[in-house]
């Protein structure tokens, strides 16, 4: 129908080494595969240059970090983007000065760079000792007018935030993506996320009204750490949510997967507006959210 924007997302999931070289070329196969089913925006998992190093404290990860400029994995997905006309966000730990960050770069269809967003919520606990290595990003949350469709992309920990979703739903993003790394807890076999992990996110879509893709990697994973090794089995379980919070494409937690899913971006903004939630909102109530304790910031 004319005027209607029709996008179609994917959400890439493969198990990583830890060479570099190996998982870029990985992940260009899987890109050039999803674009030959038709994808316009294609999601790679959260930092798949490597294994999840956040399992260990360890000096020499740093020197895993590079600076934004001339990056080299962004620089070949910037080529790769402009070749299939595809968009990619590319997520990588970023070296700035004495600073570093787990940072995603947003690639246009024609290559160019759209620009950064800083992974705001930094985790710490057993295995995913992220605040060891990575500052609290300071770009605020953004989104990116790509070619097919205003973006709003994020970093996994930051998925656990309602406040993040809708920071940028309210800056006009139809579309929000949630590059990741998560799987078992090595601190308590008992524990699996996975559920709940979806589930949050499917508020995210439902509250907001719009669709969220969310990848993830799979495979065991074994770092050295200072206390022996540690071990994480990432659980996968990529999935692509539409605009009521319906699942409607899901990734197993063992297989190296493609998902793709098309969405009518007029026909949800259509429903998004008429549902009242963006008209109905009391922003002068929710002083509450601009402190950590939820007392009025007055008092
Ligand atoms: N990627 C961070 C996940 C934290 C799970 N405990």
């Amino acid at each position: 129908m004319e005027g209607r924007r029709v996008v179609v997302v994917s959400a890439l999931q493969f198990s990583c080494s830890d060479e570099v070289s190996t998982n870029v070329d990985k992940a260009e196969k899987f890109v050039r595969d999803a674009h030959s089913k038709g994808a316009n925006i294609i999601l790679i998992q959260e930092l798949f240059e490597g294994y999840y190093f956040c399992q260990a404290q360890r000096e020499d990860y740093f020197k895993r970090a590079k600076p934004y400029k001339e990056h080299p994995t962004i620089l070949r997905m910037q080529k790769l983007a402009k070749e299939l006309g595809v968009v990619i966000p590319v997520s990588f730990f970023e070296e700035a000065n004495n600073a570093h960050y787990n940072s995603i770069a947003v690639i246009d269809a024609d290559g160019t760079d759209l620009g950064l967003y800083r992974k705001s919520h930094i985790p710490d606990g057993p295995g995913y000792q992220e605040k060891f290595y990575f500052n609290p990003g300071d770009t605020g949350f953004k989104v990116f007018e790509t070619k097919f469709a205003k973006i709003g992309v994020a970093i996994c920990w930051d998925q656990w935030f309602p406040e993040a979703a809708r920071a940028m739903v309210l800056q006009g993003a139809e579309i929000l993506f949630y590059p990741t790394a998560i799987g078992s807890e090595p601190q308590d076999d008992g524990l699996d996320s996975r559920d709940h992990w979806k589930r949050v996110m499917q508020g995210h879509a439902g509250a907001n009204l719009v669709p969220l893709v969310a990848s993830n990697r799979v495979g065991k994973e074994v770092i050295v750490t200072e206390h022996g090794n540690s071990t994480i089995t990432f659980y996968g379980n990529s999935f692509i949510a539409g605009p009521t919070g319906e699942i409607l494409s899901s990734a197993n937690d063992k297989d190296e997967d493609v998902l793709i899913e098309k969405f009518d971006l007029d026909q949800i903004k259509s429903k998004r507006h008429s549902w009242g939630i963006f008209r109905d909102r009391r922003p002068d109530l929710y002083k509450a959210l601009l402190t950590l304790d939820g007392r009025s910031p007055s008092v």
